[in-house]
């Protein structure tokens, strides 16, 4: 019998195998639609793992998670708004310093992340070995090495998922520091947004975003209060009535 059920992400660059993991996990089950209001592809899938079902989400593949694509609004959208359970950041294991990046800046956004070093066995052929203790240590999330084409990897990546929205893996996401000037203006910006939205969203991500004249995110943010607002008063009304 199913009982729980958990949303998983899938962020990375493109080409790392994000979808033919997403097929190793769901095989037939899985559904195409577009993202709404987007002509983005979205892809969801279901699979079971030891009696817990979770609904799994194939992310468009981008470089980074600002605006400057519609890809990457719907990207760190749903990270930032629909609040994954766990996000897997798959990275290629023969460009990981490039693919690092993307990962640094969804712990900003999220601190429930795996990393998935996929095309570990072209690593492998290019005589590149990745140590995955090292990484995980340094990032302060878990690490899990594998090949989603080959179905290598697998069930230790499902056996993390579970260890993480059974709340049994201690995170601690590395922060990257920025400049003296930047760290001040976030402190300067992290009490009002707190004030606004409390634990929401991730407070030191927004003051980045807001520094970076992120008008998209503004524009979002925005209507994220109305739509408290207005749900505030449909309340009251029918409180009153
Ligand atoms: N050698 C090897 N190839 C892989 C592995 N995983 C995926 N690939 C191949 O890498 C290519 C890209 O895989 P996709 O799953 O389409 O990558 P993606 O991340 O979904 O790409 P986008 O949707 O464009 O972002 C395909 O040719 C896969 O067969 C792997 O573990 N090893
Ligand atoms: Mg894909």
């Amino acid at each position: 019998m199913s009982n729980n059920k958990y949303r998983i992400a899938l962020a990375g660059n493109p080409n790392t195998g994000k979808s033919t993991l997403f097929n190793a996990l769901t095989g037939m089950n899985q559904h195409t639609g577009n993202w709404p209001g987007k002509t983005v592809e979205q892809a969801i899938g279901l699979f079971t793992y030891e009696s817990d079902t979770y609904e799994i989400i194939d992310l468009p593949g981008t470089y980074s998670l600002y605006s400057n694509s519609t890809d990457e609004e719907v990207a760190r959208d749903f990270i930032i708004f629909e609040k994954p359970d766990v996000t897997l950041v798959v990275v290629d294991a023969t460009s990981l310093e490039r693919n690092l990046n993307l990962a640094l800046q969804v712990l900003e956004m999220t601190s429930s992340v795996i990393l998935c070093v996929n095309l570990i066995d072209e690593a492998t052929k290019k005589g590149i070995t990745v140590n995955a203790k090292i990484l995980s240590t340094q990032l302060g999330i878990p690490v899990v090495t594998m090949s989603a084409r080959n179905k290598i990897g697998i069930d230790s990546l499902l056996s993390t998922i579970q260890q993480m929205v059974l709340g049994k893996i201690s995170v601690r996401p590395l922060v990257v520091p920025y400049s003296e000037e930047v760290e001040t203006k976030i402190k300067e910006l992290e009490p009002s947004i707190k004030d606004l939205f409390g634990d929401q969203y991730p407070t030191r991500w927004i003051a980045l975003r807001l520094l970076d004249g992120d008008t998209k995110l503004l524009q979002s943010l925005t209507d994220k209060l109305v739509e408290k607002e207005n749900n505030h008063l449909h309340v009251k009304e029918r409180v009153i009535l």
